[in-house]
């Protein structure tokens, strides 16, 4: 799976301190001629080399054999190329691409980097010119005594208990793409109040705080003296200068395994928790809030959406809600081009971070909270050019919506496991959410389901409890072939409060397409592994294919016991076949453990649907996270699905995921970190669907129905073929042989009476 299989990318922290260095001088510091290149290492020797030539290396991740990325002056370049080790150039002149960031891509406000002062000029804008729904706030001041500016956004009328989202950006001084990034944020949600009726209803609950610079004193300091420092400005008194201020939150502050105790550092943590008047202006703010919601902390670069914790790679016990969340908001974040964010537990094949806002955030309000790490991958890092920003601002536009509309609902619901894909013909529609309350002391009061057949009269039923855990169900009628169902759920809150799904504020119903489905494609894997392929790193339980054998743990089974039961056999792909009792002894410890299916060639079929029987018991929190890759290689998470402990069956439309191409790929992944924890996930009976609805004979108007608006188009398929093709373009004539002898005649006159008859 590449880079999403390795998880070796990456990450902006420039390890050595490039900016100290720069911190001294009074003029601007210049990287005339200096690169910034990718070598590939084959062992250590060479990896000693390399570190040997350099001070400045931009990835936190290397080891041999594999890639280091670093900053080299024309000298230090030479010398590599007298080496003869393998590399690729990512930036060939930094000064340049420094040069290049202050050249405007257009006019527009977004076609450019901004200084402090204008950020504030545009915020103050933002809120003169709306002043019923942006409040301009000062939370500071800073080190440096500069304001710490946040824009209060929300609908008219009393917010005291609306629920708050919080985005902050540029705690570090060299990522300017989050000042633009968030200020944009705040300037849509302002301005699409009143033309755009998602951002209106959902602002008429909320209250969004943003505060595009945490680091106003860094910023400032980045754009006139040292363009890559990432610190404030805190003058050590050892002659070096500034705390991370991402160190520097109170929530597993101070472990050396992720952030350092010497002022040097570029990962410095500050004397003590909240030593920094930028993290305490927040802290102070946020505390007098009465329903924080949820907690964002926008950062570059690697695309990557990180929750908690950062600090350790133990799952915290909201696992399961926070990876939900974020990949819903991930799958999002995809521009026409094709770039794409990653979404992961924040320490999972990345460093350890400690300290970090993000763990604050979630471990002060036990709310949905992560690190965004902005564009881009890698080829231009914090120097990415003023062309990207507006890319960039518009990806995460509906990340931001979705993150919304998730976190401030009165309940989160969520279709169990996953939406239904399609539904049969006149048959029936089990239908399942999962209804939990984001607020303690509060309880589900009723559901109602409502339903319909295309654009007709809603039926409501009740649903009732059952399924799974704070599950609820119904079933329906699903209605005749060609008919889309369209449906929604809402859920009372024991105080009166009511959600909705899907949320209102987007649309107000799902909408299930009626159709019969062929089976295209079908891998058992019986006797082969159908395609499908393993990679990843876990230590222990990678997937296999073969029969499980059942095992048990104090909770429920962990371990299917064979392969899911409609199918022909016995064998499946699972997370490490139990050879003994203990499910400890054959479930995922480490990870993550990635399985991909073979090429699918979706080709000419008219609605494909991916459909499989999954397994997943987890007691560590986990999802198994499914993912799917387009071409060009586009890999968009689906749903995260839950851990139910049982064969559960997923669907999805492959169009809603692979929008264009011929080839599609579904990959599954999922992990087991937590120790003394069983984690156990199985795929099974994987197969391509194609919806269609077989024509019915007699429906001379397609409708779906054998009806009197059909004797119409009979009596002309009978009289008048080229007129019959003018009247019905896309119905077939032949519906019209009714009897079944190959010919649309009289004598098909009467069987369709008694069609008619019947009905
Ligand atoms: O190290 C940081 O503070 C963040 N990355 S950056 O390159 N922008 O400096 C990441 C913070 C979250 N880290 C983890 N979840 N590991
Ligand atoms: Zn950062």
């Amino acid at each position: 799976m590449g880079k999403l299989g390795s998880f070796r990318i990456s990450v902006g922290v420039a390890l050595v301190a490039w900016a100290a260095a720069a911190a001294i001088a009074q003029q601007p510091a210049r990287y005339d001629g200096d690169r910034v290149v990718r070598v590939e290492v084959a062992d250590d020797a060479q990896l000693e080399t390399i570190l040997n030539l350099t001070d400045d290396v931009w990835s936190h991740e290397f080891g041999a054999p594999g890639e280091i990325e670093v900053r080299l002056s024309p000298a230090q370049f030479a010398a590599l190329e007298g080496l003869g080790l393998p590399f690729e150039l990512m930036i060939d002149d930094v000064q340049a691409a420094i040069d290049e960031q202050l050249t405007p891509a257009g006019r527009g406000t977004f076609d450019q980097f901004l200084r402090l002062s204008q950020v504030r000029d545009h915020m103050a804008a933002l809120s003169a010119a709306r002043p019923d729904l942006a409040q301009r706030i000062n939370i500071g001041p800073s080190l440096q005594n500069r304001p710490l500016e946040v824009l209060r956004i929300t609908g008219p009328g009393d917010s005291s208990q609306r629920p708050l989202v919080w985005l902050q950006g540029c705690q570090h001084a060299r990522e300017w793409i989050t000042v633009m990034v968030t200020l944009y944020l705040a300037d849509r949600l302002v301005n699409s109040y009143d033309s755009d009726p998602a951002v209106r209803a959902l602002l008429d609950r909320a209250v969004v705080c943003v505060i595009p610079v945490v680091n106003p004193d860094g910023y400032e300091y980045s754009w006139n003296t040292a363009r890559l420092h990432r610190k404030n400005m805190r003058n050590n008194g050892d002659g070096s200068l500034g705390v991370d201020l991402n160190r520097n939150w109170s929530v597993a502050w101070g472990l050396s395994n992720g952030s350092s105790g010497a002022p040097s550092s570029d990962t410095y943590r500050g004397p003590a928790p909240f030593s920094e008047p930028e993290t305490t202006a927040v802290r102070n703010y946020l505390a007098t809030q009465s329903r924080v919601a949820a907690f964002l902390d926008i950062h570059s670069f690697s695309q990557l959406i990180l929750w908690p914790w950062a600090h350790q790679t133990r799952r915290s016990p909201d696992n399961e809600r926070q990876a939900e969340i974020w990949y819903d908001v991930c799958r999002e974040i995809v521009d026409e081009l094709g770039a794409y964010y990653i979404a992961n537990q924040g320490n999972q094949g990345l460093y350890p971070a400690s300290g970090t806002a993000v763990d604050w955030g979630f471990g002060t309000f036990n709310v949905p909270a992560a690190t965004f790490e902005l564009r881009d991958r890698g080829d231009f890092g914090f120097l990415v050019p003023p062309t990207q920003i507006q890319p960039n601002c518009e990806e995460i536009w509906p990340g931001v919506l979705r993150l919304l509309s998730e976190t401030t609902q009165p309940l989160r619901l969520r279709p169990m496991p996953v939406a239904p894909a399609f539904a049969a013909p006149n048959s029936t529609l089990d239908f399942t959410v999962r209804i939990r309350s984001s607020r303690p002391g509060f309880s589900v009061g009723s559901v109602q389901l409502a339903y319909r057949t295309d654009n007709g009269q809603p039926a409501v039923v009740p649903m009732t409890p059952g399924g799974c855990v704070d599950c609820w169900t119904a079933t329906i009628p699903s209605g005749p072939c060609g008919t889309t169902l369209g449906l929604s759920v809402s859920a009372t809150r024991s105080d009166g409060a009511v959600a909705h799904w899907p949320d209102r504020a987007f649309q107000p119903e799902l909408q299930i397409p009626v159709r019969s489905a062929t089976i295209v494609s079908l891998a058992d894997f019986n006797t082969s592994n159908g395609g499908f392929a393993v990679s990843g790193v876990s230590s222990a339980g990678r997937w296999v294919r073969g029969t499980p054998q059942a095992t048990f743990t104090a909770t429920g089974q962990a371990e299917p016991s064979g392969g899911y039961p409609l199918g022909s056999g016995g064998a499946c792909w699972v997370t490490g076949i139990a050879t003994t009792t203990d499910p400890e002894q054959s479930d995922i410890d480490g990870a993550p453990t990635e399985l991909a299916s073979g090429l699918l060639n979706i080709a000419g079929l008219s609605d494909p649907v991916v459909q499989f029987p999954y397994w997943l018991y987890s007691d560590g929190n986990e999802v198994l996270a499914a993912v799917s890759f387009g071409t060009p290689p586009n890999p968009k998470p689906l749903p995260a699905l839950p851990a139910l402990g049982r064969w559960s069956v997923a669907q999805f439309r492959v169009r809603d995921w692979v929008p264009t191409g011929d080839i599609a790929r579904f990959g599954f992944f999922v992990s087991g970190y937590v120790p003394g924890t069983v984690t156990e996930a199985a795929i099974d009976d994987f197969a391509l669907l194609d919806l269609s609805c077989p024509p019915l004979p007699g429906d001379m108007n397609c409708d779906g129905f054998v009806t009197v608006s059909d004797i119409g188009g009979f009596v002309l398929a009978l009289t008048d073929a080229a007129q019959y093709a003018v009247v019905f373009p896309s119905c077939n004539i032949a519906r019209g042989d009714v009897n079944g002898d190959g010919f649309v005649t009289v004598s098909d006159i009467g069987v369709f009476v008694g069609l008619l008859t019947m009905r």
